[in-house]
């Protein structure tokens, strides 16, 4: 079985964690520049500083074969804080990128939020605030404005549904906001349907999707409660966000979650109007692993987890270890298997097309003395996880792209520079920029080959 010759074989970035420049050239604050770090890792001030090295990087990006490149935009660039005047130099950046980019052939695929919300718009509350899904649409009017003639792809929040959960964690939720989780996540999906729908009034040969980090989970045991428990993690961990941005309905069961944890969601008519309304043309998804759960007595503590650690919370989930699959240096679970099953189950439930926008490896990458940085094990990651994708497509599911995380070294949400994704690498660690020097590694020769031959050899 062949994957179509027009496969996006890609890779991911995002805009807070691989530019630096984090003030330069009238840019901003977001929220991702004035939190704490973890102890031990940087700030994102400098990152890869693939805003002063996007050239360099987009050449070598064409050199690693590319065919798409996933980045997202910074909102403040665009607009420093958040909803009031255009900066012209932002707006630049972004149009000489992605001119790069197509210059080598290379398509973008461009995520309009990722994690980065303006400080401004935060210090009135954050998407607790509806203004803020006011000054989200408009940010999204400016962009389709200026590059809705060169961009095909778009994708508008990236893991809205990891914000929510794990808000804390990745620096998106402030203390004291908690009860209205809830109601920040209803105006997301209010201004993710209105961007839908602005995207194909503006730019109708555009395609546009939702980009949440979806994983189909397992009960630990057959017990009929440890399966109620894990229905509850699929819903509200997963179809809450495809159900509404698909069908514009809120799933019952995740709802039922909501309803018994006390959260108060204000949904009107009109608003229920507006899901219905906004449709998306794909769906795009990151997946890293899949989560085993046991039902959790409420008489329990809650335990605490991350993106790829499923989190516990006592009366209805917890997460835990699953024995059948090997662990990474950082704690996720490798599981390519659960990586097919589940692109056919949202296939199954949706019947839209999907693409694969994050997926990838941290680790501990060593440079040699010569220079080679021998990151088999990326490799083996990477090619279990395609393996599982074409057997995915067999079965008939239609993919669209496949986009690892990551292009380049970046810093990780929770480790910095020592837990490194990409195929190139960026010479600098916690302590130190170093040179900033890059680096092809073993994985880059073999990401090139596959992409050539277009994975014939899996
Ligand atoms: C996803 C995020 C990315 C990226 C990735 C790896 O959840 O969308 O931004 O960080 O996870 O996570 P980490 O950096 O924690 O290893």
């Amino acid at each position: 079985m062949s994957l179509p010759k027009n496969f996006l074989w890609g890779a991911s970035t995002s805009a807070y964690q691989v530019e630096g420049a984090y003030n330069e050239d009238g840019k901003g604050l977001s929220v991702q520049d004035v939190k704490t770090p973890f102890p031990g890792t940087p700030n994102f001030n400098v990152c890869s500083d693939h805003y002063h090295h996007y050239k360099e990087d987009v050449k070598l990006f064409s050199e690693l074969g590319l065919k798409a490149y996933r980045f997202s935009i910074a909102w403040t660039r665009i607009l420093p804080d958040g909803d009031g005047e255009v900066n012209p130099k932002g707006v630049e950046f972004y149009s000489n990128l992605i001119d790069e980019c197509l210059k080598y052939g290379i398509e973008p695929i461009v995520t309009m939020y990722h994690f980065d919300l303006p400080y401004e718009l935060d210090k009135v509350g954050g998407w607790t605030n509806p203004r803020t899904m006011d000054a989200f649409v408009k940010f999204a009017k400016i962009l389709f404005e200026n590059y809705g003639s060169r961009v095909k792809y778009w994708l508008t929040i990236n893991e809205q549904n990891m914000m929510i959960l794990y808000g804390p964690v990745i620096g998106t939720t402030k203390p004291g906001q908690e009860g209205l989780l809830y109601q920040s996540n209803h105006y997301m999906l209010l201004a993710q349907a209105k961007v839908f729908k602005l995207c194909h009034e503006m730019v109708p040969n555009a395609k546009i999707g939702p980009a949440p980090n979806i994983s189909v989970n397992y009960p630990h045991t057959s017990k009929p409660e440890d399966n109620l428990a894990t229905l509850y993690v699929n819903a509200v961990r997963n179809w809450l966000y495809l159900d509404i941005a698909v069908w514009g309905k809120y799933n019952p069961v995740a709802m039922d979650y909501i309803t018994k944890k006390g959260f108060k969601i204000d949904i009107t008519e009109e608003d229920m109007q507006i899901l219905r309304e906004g449709k998306p043309d794909f769906i795009a998804f990151n997946y890293y692993n899949t989560a085993t759960i046991e039902a959790y007595s409420e008489k329990e503590a809650a335990t605490q987890g991350d993106q790829q650690i499923a989190l516990g919370d006592p009366g209805f989930f917890k997460g835990v270890a699953n024995e059948f699959l090997p662990f990474t240096d950082f704690g996720w679970q490798i599981d390519p298997l659960g990586f097919r099953t589940t692109l056919m189950e949202i296939y199954s439930r949706y019947h839209l097309p999907l693409l694969i926008t994050e997926n990838g490896l941290g680790a501990y990458d060593k440079v040699e003395e010569d220079g080679s940085i021998n990151d088999d094990y990326r490799i083996e990651y990477l090619k279990q996880h395609i393996t599982e994708l074409k057997r995915a497509v067999e079965t008939g599911v239609d993919v669209m792209g496949y986009c690892p995380w990551s292009a380049i070294d970046l810093i990780s949400t929770h480790q910095g520079f020592l837990k490194r994704y990409g195929f190139i690498y960026v010479n600098r660690d916690n302590e130190d920029l170093k040179d900033l020097k890059r680096l092809k590694k073993k994985s880059f020769f073999w990401y090139n080959n596959l992409i050539k031959e277009n994975a014939e050899s899996l």
